[in-house]
Parts: structure tokens; C-alpha cells; sequence
């Protein structure tokens, strides 16, 4: 069984990834700054060193004897990064050129988080890994370059990396309180209250929400499989949700009747978004998604067992 650190690991993401590599018996170590995590996300067993991703010699201590990192630290919204951009450069850029380079010296294989924001505005959907990018927000650019050093640390240094372009990630443990927070933990925690959601734009923009449990499996299978080369997957379904028909579903399945306002788009928000997940499927062992509906169920008993 091996050792791994996760970064951003008292994150949304990151803390069902601990629970799953402790399920299978793995130790899990997590250097996370706590400014979005929680402690109280992390299980007991997972050692927690509190850190800054972009201190060189925090990550290198962290980095210390594992078999493998997972890079999940980051500012995780296009809103934040639109207000914030140098502070986000810092921590989603920075951040990860000096994983990047703490995993060298060990050639330590890295598990990176990247995001279908890389792609912008892309004019052909479903979106395949060999669409171009184009980046429409600080925050996509961000990743993009995480992507290119990524390629820079597996072609010249010999560490092994993936990255996975996650879509829209949902599920248990992310946060409805925060305005940066994603669009169904927020609709969802008013929607069950009976409260108004806001909808910026006319929510006929879609996206491709992928269920937290399936990340976690996508992450799993890029460590344990590692295809040779710097390789990056979608981590999506395939199938289009639109804004509006998210806050349908989710006001029917929490039984209250849809109360929405509308506001102006958000600056630079992308119309379309939906990736096709085969490369992904295939090269790193993925079952079908779960059910949109399904994730949902789970997110608002979740919610209710908070109350
Ligand atoms: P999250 O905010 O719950 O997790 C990010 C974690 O990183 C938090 O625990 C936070 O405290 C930590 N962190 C932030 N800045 C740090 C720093 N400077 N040093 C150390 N720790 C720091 O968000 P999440 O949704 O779990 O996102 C995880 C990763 O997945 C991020 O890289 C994000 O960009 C990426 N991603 C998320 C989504 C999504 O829909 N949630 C989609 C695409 C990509
Ligand atoms: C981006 C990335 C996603 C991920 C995320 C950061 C794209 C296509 N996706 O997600 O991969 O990296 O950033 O975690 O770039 N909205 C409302 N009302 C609200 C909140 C949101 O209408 O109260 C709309 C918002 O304008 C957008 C959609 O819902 O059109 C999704 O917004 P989001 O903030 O959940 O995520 P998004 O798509 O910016």
C-alpha cells in the first residue's frame, strides 16, 4: 500500500479522494491552507500539514516519501480568480510549478486538477481533449499553463504527470454558503429552503456536471494506470444540463415550487460546456457516469443531515 499526498486535500474533491484511498488502505497525507477547506472534511486518519501550495519549501516537505501526488490545491472559481488575478495566479499557477518541481528530484508521478474552462468558448460540442483551447477567464488560463509545465516537467524532467480537465464537479461536502461556490450546491441550498436562486443570463447556457464519486474514480485510475507520455482526459458525462433545467430538476426533487431572478451574464461566462468522456473511459478504466438525478438525491440529504 503506498503513501499519498493530496493538496487541497480538506477541499470538496480532495477529502473524498482521502476517504477513498484510506477505504483501500493507502496513507494520505494532505498539505492544504485551509482559506476554502475544512479540517472537519478530512478523516482522522489522514495527516494534515498546513500550508501554502506556492511555498516552495512546504511542498517539498510534503512531497518528502511519497509514492505519488494528487494536485488538487487551488482557488477553484472563475468568479474568485476575475476579482483576485494575481492572488489566484499565486495559488493556482505558482502552486503548481512548485509541485511540479518538488516531485523532480524523485521523479514523484503528479495527478493534477485542470478544467474544461482550458477551452473557452468552444464553437463544437460534445468538447474532445484534441479541441483547441482558448481560454476566456484568468482562471482557464491558469490552468492552461498549469498544463503546459506539466508537459515541460514530463518531457524534460522525467516526472510523470496526468491532467484531468474536470467539468462541473458536484456532490456532498461543497460548500452552499459561498456566492464562488458551484452552481448546484448553491441552488440546491436555497431551493430546498423554498428561497429564490439568481440566474445570470437567460440559463440557457449548459453544463457538464459530473458527480463527485466519479472524479474521485478518474483520479484513482490516472495514479494506478499513468499513461506513458504527458496525457490529459475529460472528466465529464457527455450529457448537457442547462442552468435553468438544473434549478427545474432541483426544485421538483426538494418539492418547492421554482422561484429564479435574473441577472446580466457573468463576465466572460462560457455558453456551452460539455465534454465527451471516451478517452477518459478508455485509458483509465471508467464505469458510465452516475445519473444527474442521483448525484442530486445524494447532495440534498446531505444537506439535510447538516440541518
Ligand atoms: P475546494 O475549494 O473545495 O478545494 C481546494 C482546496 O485547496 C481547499 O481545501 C483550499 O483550502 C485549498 N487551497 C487553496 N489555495 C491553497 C494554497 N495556496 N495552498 C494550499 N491549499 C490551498 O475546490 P474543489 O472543487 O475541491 O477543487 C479541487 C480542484 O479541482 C481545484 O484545482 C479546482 O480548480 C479543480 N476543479 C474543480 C472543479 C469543480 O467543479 N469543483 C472543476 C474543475 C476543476
Ligand atoms: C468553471 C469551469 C469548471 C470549474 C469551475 C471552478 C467552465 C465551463 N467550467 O465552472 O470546470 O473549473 O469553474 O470550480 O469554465 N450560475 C448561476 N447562478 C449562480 C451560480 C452560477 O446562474 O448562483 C451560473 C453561472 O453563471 C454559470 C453556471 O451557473 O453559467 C455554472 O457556474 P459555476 O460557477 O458553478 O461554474 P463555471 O461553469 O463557471
Amino acid at each position: 500500500m503506498g503513501l499519498y499526498l493530496i493538496t487541497g486535500g480538506a477541499g470538496f474533491i480532495g477529502s473524498h479522494l482521502a476517504d477513498a484511498l484510506l477505504a483501500r488502505g493507502d496513507a494520505v497525507r494532505v498539505l492544504d491552507d485551509l482559506s476554502t477547506g475544512r479540517r472537519e472534511n478530512l478523516p482522522p486518519a489522514a495527516s494534515l500539514i498546513v500550508g501554502d501550495v506556492a511555498d516552495p519549501a512546504a511542498v517539498r516537505a510534503a512531497m518528502a516519501g511519497v509514492d505519488g501526488c494528487f494536485h488538487l490545491a487551488a482557488i477553484a472559481s472563475v468568479a474568485r480568480a476575475a476579482e483576485d488575478w494575481l492572488g489566484t495566479n499565486r495559488a493556482n499557477l505558482v502552486g503548481t510549478i512548485a509541485v511540479l518541481d518538488a516531485a523532480r528530484g524523485a521523479r514523484t508521478p503528479v495527478v493534477y486538477a485542470s478544467s474544461a474552462a482550458v477551452y473557452g468558448d468552444c464553437p463544437v460540442q460534445p468538447i474532445a481533449e484534441t479541441a483547441p483551447t482558448a481560454p476566456r477567464s484568468a482562471y482557464g488560463a491558469d490552468k492552461l499553463a498549469c498544463e503546459l509545465h506539466a508537459a515541460v516537467a514530463t518531457e524534460v524532467f522525467g516526472v510523470p504527470t496526468v491532467g484531468l480537465r474536470f467539468f462541473n464537479v458536484f456532490g456532498p461536502r461543497q460548500s452552499p454558503g459561498s456566492p464562488y461556490s458551484g452552481v448546484i450546491s448553491i441552488f440546491a441550498g436555497r431551493l430546498r429552503r423554498g428561497e429564490a436562486v439568481d440566474v445570470f443570463g437567460d440559463g440557457g447556457q449548459t453544463r457538464d456536471f459530473v458527480y463527485v464519486a466519479d472524479v474521485v474514480a478518474a483520479l484513482l485510475g490516472a495514479m494506478t494506470r499513468r499513461p506513458a507520455g504527458h496525457r490529459v482526459f475529460n472528466v465529464c458525462t457527455g450529457h448537457a444540463t442547462s442552468v435553468r433545467a438544473l434549478a427545474e430538476t432541483i426544485a421538483s426533487l426538494s418539492g418547492q415550487a421554482l422561484q429564479a431572478r435574473t441577472h446580466p451574464p457573468r463576465p466572460g461566462d462560457i455558453r456551452h460546456s460539455v465534454g465527451l468522456p471516451v478517452a477518459a473511459r478508455e485509458a483509465l478504466g471508467l464505469a458510465p457516469p452516475t445519473p444527474l438525478r442521483d448525484g442530486l438525491a445524494d447532495v440534498l440529504a446531505w444537506l439535510a443531515q447538516g440541518e
